[in-house]
């Protein structure tokens, strides 16, 4: 069932090709609201785009070579001007065909290149294409040494996990198996321990404030609980579809969804402040899952894989891959075992643990460049 997320993660990059015209109109009235005749609505267009292709691809800070083509019997616009992601990064004036833009400013994603054609008379054109911006960064390959191991829940399919003051706080996913959870890393011992209701399928969690906050799977509802007693403080909900990976910078909640997205939210109001696109040198970087924020980045196991990334909070660029291949041993799996998920900082001493879902060891490993 769980597989079931690889489905709704899927990103498309069709191409969504825009088109508006309109007659200038003081009244602020939309065209398409207007009295104007039908003949005006659907007049020929008179631009589209040469260059750049819609959904070509490209690195931020690539100068962004833009052609225009004019065609039917209108007179050309008296200039066009043209805007990346709604910031003017370019202008041409007369029968101007050509001209660049700056890229530099680009964080990775889907941005929108639009032309705005102003001709004589008021009237003008717009159109616009999608353009892709991927990570100018190589991500640094790195591989791991096990320091040390320690025992694991076998029967936690590990959904969130972090670790604090001595122990490991933990979120447990499945219909019916869902929990939040304290163990003793020594020994495994459960310190404390919350069930979910059997209709909640938990899924991230982390430590605010006093507060542990765990989010669900499909219910698009998350719960807070006082990180002592575990009582249940409130509720809260968000508009994702689904609830993955939970972690926090110190002053707002990161979530991922399963997509390439990742949502830095207001821990008081829920608010989404703003998210970012994770790319790396190629494409972007889904799957996104169990989180944490070590040192000023996010680490991220990603869905299916043996793969753990490195994003910058600010730019969405992944700038370093760790290889977890062979972490978990012939001998240690069992007929339930389910892939790498939940990565834990120790802040103080310094330590990094990951675990995977139904696994019987947590290790202490260094992540080590290659
Ligand atoms: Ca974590």
């Amino acid at each position: 069932m769980i597989l079931l997320k690889r489905v709704l993660i899927a990103v498309a990059f069709l191409g969504v090709l825009t088109f508006s015209c309109c007659v200038g109109d003081k009244s602020g009235i939309p065209a398409s609201q207007s009295t104007a005749p039908a003949a005006t609505q659907n007049a020929p267009k008179s631009y589209s785009f040469e260059s750049p292709k819609a959904n070509q691809t490209f690195s931020p800070g690539a100068k962004l070579d833009i052609k225009v083509k004019h065609s039917g019997n209108e007179a050309p616009a008296d200039s066009i001007v043209f805007y990346i992601d709604g910031i003017k990064s370019s202008a041409i004036v007369g029968s101007e065909t050509a001209t660049s833009a700056n890229s530099e400013f680009m964080s990775p994603g889907i941005r929108r290149l639009k032309m705005t054609a102003f001709f004589g008379g008021g009237k003008t054109e717009s159109l616009s294409i999608p353009l892709r911006f991927v990570s100018d960064i190589l991500p640094k390959p790195y591989t791991y040494q096990v320091v040390g191991s320690f025992p694991h829940d076998t029967r936690a399919y590990t959904q969130g996990f972090e670790y604090n003051n001595g122990f490991f706080l933990e979120g447990t996913g499945q219909y019916g198996e869902s929990s939040l959870r304290k163990t003793l890393p020594g020994t495994g011992d459960i310190i404390k321990f919350r069930n979910l209701s059997s209709d909640l399928f938990g899924e991230g969690i982390t430590l605010l404030n006093g507060k542990i906050y765990q989010l669900t799977y499909r219910s698009q509802v998350g719960f807070i609980y006082d990180a002592e007693s575990f009582e249940q403080l409130q509720k809260f909900f968000y508009q994702n579809r689904e609830g993955w990976g939970l972690c926090n910078n110190g002053s707002e909640l990161i979530m991922s969804d399963g997509t390439h997205m990742l949502y830095f939210i207001d821990p008081q109001y829920f608010s989404v402040n703003r998210k970012i696109e994770v790319y790396d040198n190629v494409s972007e970087v889904d799957s996104l899952n169990e989180l944490e924020f070590i040192n000023g980045t996010i680490y991220a196991n990603r869905y299916m894989t043996d793969e753990i990334v490195m994003i910058d909070p600010a730019t969405g660029k992944v700038i370093g891959r760790a290889d977890m291949r062979g972490l978990l041993k012939p001998e240690d799996r069992h007929s339930r075992i389910d892939v790498l998920n939940g990565i834990a900082w120790d802040r103080e001493q310094k330590r990094l643990f990951v675990t995977g879902k139904y696994w019987p060891k947590i290790y202490r490993v260094e992540l080590v460049e290659k």
